[in-house]
Order: structure tokens, then C-alpha cells, then sequence
């Protein structure tokens, strides 16, 4: 089952379709493949970050089936000249992670997919909407192999690029994230700023009080790589807002919502400390906020911690 088919088949849920979304889809895969390619034959950093984001602005805007792109590279959006528009907005970060490649450990591109309001001219009010709009969201992670997760709203899948046949094939058809994991993937080093809940949680992680054996750290700083391991092996991923950062670091359209919106699929919940990350209205295509992701059980662990330092204040 190659990812074309896979994504053809999900159309045919949809007889009204008009295979739009289908072929939107495929130029967002035409992109990895690409980006995949040039990352493998060990390209300088810099080059590929930009040569990344030329790669998925061109093949979007070439499908004639988007109208608003938000890059991670692009300070303003990209609005699409009418005569080649569509109805899709794609917010996307081409390369996330970029600054690990010269050293190997695995970056990846992440994707989420809106479609516009109806009937105006398109604004930054038709990308601004809350993740839980997200018809799609996904992440292609260049390492040892190149791997698409996707999501189309029923489930997440898995799909392994077959260099030999310059194809994605199913090799994880319907990830289900484990309820509770053993494992917890933040940043140490910035501990000295976090807040109280935060600091509570990771506390618990390495010394439980309920006799349960401390869970493992495993950090590897490209979310990509972080949010891969999380969803396959179980456990929760954590950017918190620390006393530098009350944001937190990781931008709202183009890494927390589609790996949010990934976790719920996969029966895993994201939680931005304040409230479910899929409910976050942002007000900025480069807003950041802070996120706790992955497992249900071990997400509302972290959840009760926030929610008990509320009613406090
Ligand atoms: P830190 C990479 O720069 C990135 O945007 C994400 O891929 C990753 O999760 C995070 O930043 C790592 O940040 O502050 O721990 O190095």
C-alpha cells in the first residue's frame, strides 16, 4: 500500500470529493521525497534550510490547490495569485531541527493542513484558527530512514520511503500511543527557570512516590525526533514556558498543533499548561506556546499539577 493509494482510498470515503485534497496531499510528499534526497547526499545546513522551503513553497503553490502558506523560514505568509488558488491553507516548518544535521541526529519536516473560510478573499484569519480545525497534520523525519506520519482526521499511519522504488509504503498502519509510558523528554538544562508544576512533574518523574520505578530521559532537542520516539514508545514530551521563555519555544501553527493534533489521533493528549493545545486561538503565524504532549495517562499527571496551582491563585 503505497501512500498515494492509501491517500486515494481515504478520498473514496468522500464521493463528493474532488480529489482536491488528494492532490494536495501528494505535492506535500512530491516535497519530502525531495528534501529527503538532498538532506541523504549530506547537504550544508544552511543550504537546506532554504533549499527546503523553496522545495515545499514551489510545490505547494504549483498544486493549485492552496491559497494561504505559513513557513517557519518566512517572516510574512505566502498568499497564492488567484488565477492559481485553491482552498487549502498549509502551514508548514520545511526543516525543523536543521541545526542537528551536521551532527546526524534526525530533523524532519512538519505539516498541518486548514481549509479557508468560505466565500471572501483569503486573510490571515483563515490560517489563524484553532489546531482542532486541522483536517490534516503530519511530520516526514529524515534519518537512518525517511519515515511520513499522517493523519487525515481517522487515525494516524505510518509510511516507510522504499528508496528503490522512490515510494512511501504502510509499515505502521494505525499507531495507537501507549496510555501510559516509561519515559519523559524534556530539556534539563533549562530546569533552573522552570515553574512549579513543571518542576513538581519532572520531580515525580525521577523520584515516584507511589514506589513505581522512575521513568528514563530521553531528549534528543529535534522535536521531530522527540515526538516520534513518544508516539511509537509511549511517554510525554515537554517544551514548558520557563522564567526566559513564558511562551515556551515551539511555534504554535507548524509544530505544537500538528504534533497535538497527531497525539489525540493516536489516543494521546497535549496540553499547553493552561488548556487542551488543540483549543489555542493563536493571534501570530510565529506565536509560540508551551506544550506537554504524548501519553493520555502521564499527560493528565502533569495536567492535575497545573490545574491544582490554579485554583491556588
Ligand atoms: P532546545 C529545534 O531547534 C527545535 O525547534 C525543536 O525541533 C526542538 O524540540 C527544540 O527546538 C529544542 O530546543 O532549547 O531544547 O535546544
Amino acid at each position: 500500500m503505497t501512500i498515494t493509494r492509501f491517500v486515494l482510498n481515504e478520498q473514496s470515503k468522500y464521493p463528493e470529493s474532488l480529489g482536491d485534497f488528494s492532490i494536495l496531499l501528494n505535492h506535500i510528499v512530491l516535497g519530502c521525497k525531495f528534501v529527503c534526497s538532498a538532506v541523504t547526499k549530506g547537504e550544508e545546513q544552511k543550504k537546506l534550510d532554504v533549499l527546503s522551503n523553496e522545495v515545499f513553497i514551489k510545490a505547494l503553490v504549483s498544486s493549485g490547490r492552496t491559497c494561504i502558506l505559513v513557513s517557519e523560514e518566512d517572516d510574512e505568509a505566502t498568499f497564492v495569485e488567484p488565477s492559481g488558488r485553491g482552498r487549502y491553507c498549509v502551514v508548514f516548518d520545511p526543516l525543523d531541527g536543521s541545526s542537528n544535521i551536521d551532527c546526524g541526529v534526525s530533523i524532519g519536516t512538519i505539516f498541518g493542513i486548514y481549509m479557508v473560510k468560505d466565500g471572501h478573499e483569503p486573510t490571515l484569519n483563515d490560517v489563524l484558527q484553532p489546531g482542532k480545525n486541522m483536517l490534516a497534520a503530519g511530520y516526514c523525519m529524515y534519518g537512518s530512514s525517511c519515515m511520513l506520519v499522517l493523519s487525515t482526521g481517522s487515525g494516524v499511519n505510518g509510511f516507510s520511503l522504499d528508496p528503490s522504488l522512490g515510494e512511501f509504503i504502510l509499515t505502521h498502519p494505525e499507531i495507537k500511543i501507549p496510555k501510559k509510558g516509561k519515559i519523559y523528554s524534556v530539556n534539563e538544562g533549562n530546569a533552573i527557570n522552570w515553574d512549579g508544576p513543571t518542576a513538581k512533574y519532572v520531580e515525580k518523574c525521577k523520584f515516584p512516590e507511589d514506589g513505581s520505578s522512575a521513568k528514563s530521559l530521553r531528549y534528543v532537542g529535534s522535536m521531530v525526533a522527540d515526538v516520534h520516539r513518544t508516539l511509537l514508545y509511549g511517554g510525554i514530551f515537554l517544551y514548558p514556558a520557563d522564567k526566559k521563555s513564558p511562551n515556551g519555544k515551539l511555534r504554535v501553527l507548524y509544530e505544537v498543533f500538528p504534533m497535538s493534533f497527531l497525539m489525540e489521533q493516536a489516543g494521546g493528549q497535549a496540553f499547553t499548561g493552561k488548556q487542551r493545545a488543540l483549543d489555542l486561538v493563536p493571534r501570530k503565524i510565529h506565536e509560540r506556546s508551551p506544550i506537554f504532549l504524548g501519553s493520555y495517562d502521564d499527560v493528565e499527571e502533569i495536567k492535575a499539577l497545573y490545574n491544582a496551582e490554579e485554583k491556588k491563585e
